[in-house]
């Protein structure tokens, strides 16, 4: 099985949730720089406060923590990992190459969860997260087609990337995850 693995795909798409679900069957190091991002918020640091005001609009917090945060995190690890919401932009990308390429440790495999604007909007307005209000909401898409969307062609010209419909029941799309895993 395929086991370092990146999850790609607009805010809303199921990134995390499809995350939660294959770490729970492979037991790989579920590294979602969201869920790092919003706890070191909820530890009320002076970081958090900075980092809260960004995401509360809707922004990208800067490549420089979030890539120190996961190497934090990557470093020392030796079984596989998923990163959820990591890289978000080609900045980020190449630096996780480099990271990758200093720890011997390649991606297998970047999948990409896609879904129609109105479904996103649909799924984040109900589940209601301090960022998921609609007008924050079409800004964050604004900033994944303009600075995440472009690693679609980065990974699909490393041979690494398979794209999954990430419409239809949790089950549904969990299953389609496991078969390109192998
Ligand atoms: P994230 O925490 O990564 O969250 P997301 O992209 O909004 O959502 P995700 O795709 O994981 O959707 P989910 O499974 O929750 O990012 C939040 C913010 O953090 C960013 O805006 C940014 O500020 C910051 N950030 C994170 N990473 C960064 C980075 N690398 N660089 C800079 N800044 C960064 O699903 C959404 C909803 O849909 C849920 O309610 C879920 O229950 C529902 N759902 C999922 N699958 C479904 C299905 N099949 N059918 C129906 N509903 C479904």
């Amino acid at each position: 099985m395929k086991e370092r693995i990146l999850f790609l795909g607009p805010p809303g798409a199921g990134k995390g949730t499809q995350a939660q679900n294959l770490v729970s069957k492979c037991g790989l190091l579920h590294l979602s720089t969201g869920d790092l991002l919003r706890a070191e918020i909820k530890a009320g640091t002076s970081l958090g406060q900075q980092i809260a005001a960004l995401m509360v609009k809707g922004e990208l917090v800067s490549d420089d923590l979030v890539l120190a945060i996961v190497k934090h995190n990557l470093e020392g690890h030796t079984g596989g990992w998923l990163l959820d919401g990591f890289p978000r932009t080609i900045n980020q990308a190449k630096a996780l190459d480099t990271l990758l390429a200093e720890i011997h440790q390649p991606i297998d495999i970047v999948i990409l969860l896609s879904l129609n604007d109105d479904l996103l909007i649909e799924r984040l307005l109900n589940r209601g997260r301090v960022d998921d209000h609609e007008t924050v909401i079409r800004h964050r898409l604004e900033i994944y087609y303009n600075q995440t969307a472009p690693l679609i062609n980065f990974y699909k010209s490393k041979n690494l990337l398979v794209s999954i419909e990430a419409k239809g029941t949790v089950d549904d799309i969990a299953m389609n995850i496991s078969k390109v895993l192998g």
